[in-house]
C-alpha cells in the first residue's frame, strides 16, 4: 500500500494516511487503501483498538481535489461517494473495537467526516475542523450531515456547514467534537497511552456497546431496550465477564483477553 502505513504493535493497529505534501487529501487509491486497513483491522482479533491518524501537519484535507478536476461531466460525486467514502466510514462505524481519530492536525471535508467517523477523537492542540465544502459549492458528506448534528447540535453543526471556517481543537473540545486535547509535544504519548488503555480493556463488550448505541440512534426506547438485553447476554456470558466478577471480588485489576 502506497499512501497508508499500516502498523500492528501491543494490540494496537495504527493506519496513517500518508500523503503528507497534499495534507493526507484522499485519492480513489487512498480511500480504497485505508477502507482496506480498516476492515483488516477490524477483522483481526490481534488488533484490540484502531487508530487511524495522518502523516505530517494534516489529519486529511478531504479530497484531492486536483485528482478529481479533469474527470469530466460524465463524473458522479454521488458514485464516488458511494464507491468510496461511504465504504471508508461504514468500516470505520461497523468495527467492532474503539477506533481512535488521532487528529494530528487540519480535518477538512470529507477529512473530517472521516474523523468524526472514528469513536473517540483525540486533538493536537493545533488541530481545527473545517466543512470546506461550501467553499467549493458542495454540501457536507462522507456522513457529516448524520454525524455532526447528532455529536454537536444542528445549530453548531450548521454554523460549520454555512462559515466554513476552522474549529480548533479547544473548541471543538468544548462543542464535544472531541475528546481530549494535548498540546502537541505530548499529543503522541496520549494517543499512544490511551490506545494501550482500550487495547487492554474489554474488547468484547467494547465492540457490543459501539453497536448498540450506533443503533440506539435509529432504535425507539423499546427496541434499544430490547436490543441492550440480547448484547448483555453475549457480554455476561464472556470470559472477561466472569474475570471482571473476580477480579473484582478477589481486590485485583482485571486481566482481560477480549473474549
Ligand atoms: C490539497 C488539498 C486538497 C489537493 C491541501 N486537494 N491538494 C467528495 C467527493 C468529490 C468531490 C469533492 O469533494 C468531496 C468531499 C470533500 O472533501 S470536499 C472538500 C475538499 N477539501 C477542501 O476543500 C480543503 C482544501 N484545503 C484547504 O482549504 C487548506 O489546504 C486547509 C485549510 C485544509 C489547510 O490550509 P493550509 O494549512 O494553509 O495548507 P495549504 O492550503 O497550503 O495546503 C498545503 C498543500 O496541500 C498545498 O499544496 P502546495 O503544493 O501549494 O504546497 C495544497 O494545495 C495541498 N492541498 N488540501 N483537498
Amino acid at each position: 500500500m502506497s499512501n497508508i502505513i499500516y502498523a500492528l504493535e501491543n494490540s494496537v493497529a495504527t493506519i496513517t494516511l500518508n500523503r503528507p505534501q497534499s495534507l493526507n487529501a484522499f485519492t480513489d487509491e487512498m480511500i480504497r487503501e485505508t477502507t482496506e486497513a480498516v476492515n483488516r483491522a477490524a477483522r483481526d482479533p490481534a488488533a484490540r483498538c484502531i487508530v487511524l491518524t495522518g502523516a505530517g501537519r494534516g489529519f486529511s484535507s478531504g479530497q484531492d481535489l486536483a485528482d478529481i478536476k479533469d474527470r469530466g461531466d460524465d463524473f458522479s460525486i454521488g458514485n464516488h461517494l458511494r464507491g468510496g467514502y461511504h465504504r471508508l466510514v461504514k468500516a470505520i462505524m461497523s468495527a467492532e473495537k474503539p477506533v481512535i481519530g488521532a487528529i494530528n492536525g487540519a480535518a477538512a471535508g470529507a477529512g473530517c467526516g472521516v474523523a468524526l467517523a472514528c469513536d473517540f477523537r483525540i486533538a493536537s492542540e493545533k488541530a481545527f475542523f473545517m466543512l470546506a465544502f461550501t467553499k467549493i459549492g458542495l454540501i457536507p458528506d462522507s456522513g457529516v450531515n448524520w454525524l455532526l448534528p447528532r455529536l454537536i447540535g444542528y445549530a453548531r453543526a450548521y454554523q460549520m456547514a454555512l462559515t466554513a471556517e476552522r474549529v480548533s481543537a479547544q473548541t471543538a473540545l468544548g462543542w464535544g467534537m472531541v475528546n481530549l486535547v494535548a498540546p502537541e509535544d505530548q499529543f503522541a504519548a496520549l494517543v499512544q497511552q490511551t490506545a494501550a488503555q482500550f487495547a487492554q480493556g474489554a474488547s468484547l463488550a467494547y465492540g457490543l456497546t459501539k453497536r448498540a448505541m450506533l443503533r440506539g440512534f435509529d432504535q425507539s426506547l423499546e427496541q434499544a431496550l430490547d436490543y441492550e438485553a440480547e448484547l448483555q447476554d453475549v457480554a455476561g456470558r464472556s470470559a472477561d465477564s466472569r474475570e471482571g466478577i473476580a477480579a473484582f471480588l478477589e481486590k485485583r485489576a482485571a486481566r482481560f483477553t477480549g473474549r
